[in-house]
């Protein structure tokens, strides 16, 4: 339902407005040396510098008997536009997690790094850093267009070569203009006032909620396309050669427990434009959803909901009038898959590519497996890039056939190729950070798979099922960062050790799952998981997906459209 009068805006709008496009009072915050944290209005707006404050969870209870303040540090996010970094720059990265953070890095969903426990003291060297190494954190979080995710694809070069220079392109043309980040993070010289300062494509207040932006190239649908605000799908013709983009809108996972008028929804493909109308495009898209995104509650400010309030077809004309022009009808495209292909694979252009399973992103040096070392050798005599994937993981991308042998004997004297020996479930589970860092987590999520798998996999090889991809991902909460309503198997957490148990989503990622078991414990999910598993083993058809084999099965009724993922759950 549509309200005539306008309804009472929410507190961000007010701290976005009065903010000084993004500067509050950053810079005092920073410079407060009696505590580790910084203004609570600040909070929402140092997101859009891509900082988001935080408190390691494990120490509240003690922290709280010692009276002493929560400990707080901060996570930061590094835009990586298509995930494409050059290997000075990963080993910047690798740098810096280890001077200034907690040693580790994340790999992100949306093809981002993640520092986590950075202290305030540190905060501004670390981005000024990041800069340096010339990547940046602007517009990684908060109400603006963040990280631009692509398909990795390393083996169409030439195809790859003009998404990824879209990808680019939008990235650059959507981020916003405040001066307040250089100011505050590198030194610039202060714009007094913020008079100088304009914002052509958001205005004052930004957007009502964050927005997401991804292209695919067919038939991977390794970026989720349909879990995202706005979608490119590229469309190739038969001599391999870009023809335009098939446009789509209104995806998005996130959604609350308990409140149906929350839900994930898969995009709606509204069009098809060339590839020089695409920026264009992008930019009116957003600036509708800029103008018709709720800007009262943040729940419902995505803009799924605008879509899903106001349909596709007003949508696309709201576009168009913006544009000058219609979208011509959508062509013809095939997904045959979502997640990453894992090993070695020879390009177009001749060079070899290499995708490695990083288990839930996390990058890390452990007693037994150096994996961070691994990289940083290999970094060291890399000369192609590297390519973070939509699904956390990594691909080292344009290695010559000469320098083929020593990449393989690094893979070897550090296990880094130990991907190759993990079971189909394992090397397409995705698991979100949850706890300690997220405040926002209900259930442990990247902590805790792991060892889920590890006995799922029991049941998994007993069953002859060891090397058949099946999507299980985990969240802590709702909000669906690891994209869980798109697994085949999702489990998203209720409260500590219990979880929501959802089935059935397309493994090309054209269907959503659909709750199976609500708060079941790890017993419960074993309990409910293994008689499917075998049935799937012993009566699944030739070829047959777990996700299609549940429902043809009847665990669970299709989910095509958000709006009917609440249906035939019990409350
Ligand atoms: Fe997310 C909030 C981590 C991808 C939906 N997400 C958060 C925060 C920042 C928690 C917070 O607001 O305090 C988490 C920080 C945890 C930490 O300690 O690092 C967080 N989200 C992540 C990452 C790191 C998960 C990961 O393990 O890789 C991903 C970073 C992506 C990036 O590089 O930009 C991440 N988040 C996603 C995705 C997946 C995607 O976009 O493909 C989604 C679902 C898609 C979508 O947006 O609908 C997602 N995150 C959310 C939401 C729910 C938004 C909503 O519409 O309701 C929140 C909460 C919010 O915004 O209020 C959230
Ligand atoms: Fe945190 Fe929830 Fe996102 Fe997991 S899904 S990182 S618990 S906000």
């Amino acid at each position: 339902m549509i309200s005539e009068e306008p309804p009472k805006r929410s507190k961000v709008e007010g701290i976005k407005e009065a903010s000084d496009f993004l500067r509050g009072t950053i810079l005092e915050g920073l410079a407060d040396t009696s505590t580790g944290a910084i203004a609570n209005d600040d909070t929402q707006l140092t997101k859009f510098h891509g900082i988001y404050q935080q408190d390691d969870r494990d120490l509240r209870v003690q922290r709280r008997k010692e009276k002493r303040e929560k400990a707080f540090s901060f996570m930061i996010r590094v835009r990586v536009p298509a995930g494409v970094c050059t290997p000075q720059q990963w080993l910047e990265m690798d740098r810096l997690a280890n001077q200034y953070a907690n040693g580790t890095l994340k790999l992100t969903t949306r093809q981002a790094f993640q520092f986590h426990g950075v202290l305030k003291g540190v905060l501004k060297n670390t981005i000024k850093e990041i800069n340096e190494a010339l990547l940046d954190t602007i517009a990684a979080c908060g109400d603006v267009n963040r990280n631009v995710m692509c398909n990795t694809n390393p083996y169409q070069s030439a195809v790859h070569g003009e998404v990824f220079e879209l990808a680019r392109k939008i990235s650059a043309h959507l981020t916003p203009n405040t001066k307040a980040y250089h100011e505050i993070w590198l030194d610039d010289e202060l714009v007094e006032g913020g008079q100088e300062d304009e914002e052509p494509i958001y205005g004052k207040t930004y957007l009502p909620r964050k927005f997401k932006t991804v292209i695919a190239v067919p038939p991977s649908n390794d970026v989720d396309v349909f879990a995202h605000c706005l979608g490119f799908i590229a469309i190739v013709d038969a001599e391999n050669h870009l023809v335009g983009y098939n446009v789509s809108v209104g995806g998005g996972m996130g959604m609350a427990h308990g409140k149906k008028e929350t839900f994930p929804r898969l995009a709606d493909v509204m069009g098809f434009c060339t590839p020089e109308q695409a920026v264009d495009v992008a930019e009116k898209v957003v600036t509708v959803q800029r103008d018709y995104g709720d800007r009262s509650e943040r729940r419902h400010a995505r803009l799924k909901y605008t879509i899903e309030d106001r349909g596709i077809d007003w949508f696309r004309n709201e576009v168009e009038k913006r544009l000058g022009y219609s979208l011509e009808p959508a062509r013809s495209f095939k997904f045959e898959y979502s997640g990453d292909r894992y090993g070695w694979i020879k390009g177009t252009d001749d060079k070899w590519h290499l995708t490695l399973f990083i288990e839930n992103g996390r990058v890390r040096d452990t007693k037994d497996y150096l994996m961070q070392t691994g990289l940083r050798e290999i970094a060291k005599i890399h000369e192609g890039d590297f390519r973070l994937t939509p699904n956390q993981n990594l691909s080292i991308v344009g290695i010559s056939e000469q320098t083929k042998p020593q990449i393989e004997k690094l893979l070897e004297t550090y296990g880094l190729d130990r991907g190759n020996r993990q079971t189909g479930l394992r090397l397409n589970a995705m698991a979100c950070v949850a706890l300690p860092t997220c405040g926002l987590a209900l259930a442990e999520s990247e902590r805790y798979l792991p060892t889920l798998i590890d006995r799922l996999d029991t049941i998994i090889e007993e069953s002859g099922l060891r090397d058949d991809a099946i999507l299980i991902r985990m969240t802590g909460c709702p909000n669906g960062c690891a994209r869980p309503y798109l697994g085949e198997i999702g489990l998203v957490g209720k409260a500590p050790g219990k979880y929501n148990l959802y089935l059935g989503a397309g493994f090309d990622g054209n269907r959503l799952n659909k709750l199976y078991k609500q708060s079941i414990t790890e017993e419960e999910i074993l309990e409910a998981l293994t008689p499917i598993i075998k049935h799937y083993a012993t009566e699944r058809t030739e070829d047959e997906r777990f996700g299609d084999f549940v429902i043809r099965t009847g665990y669970v009724k299709p989910t095509r459209i958000g709006s009917e993922f609440h249906e035939d759950v019990e409350a």
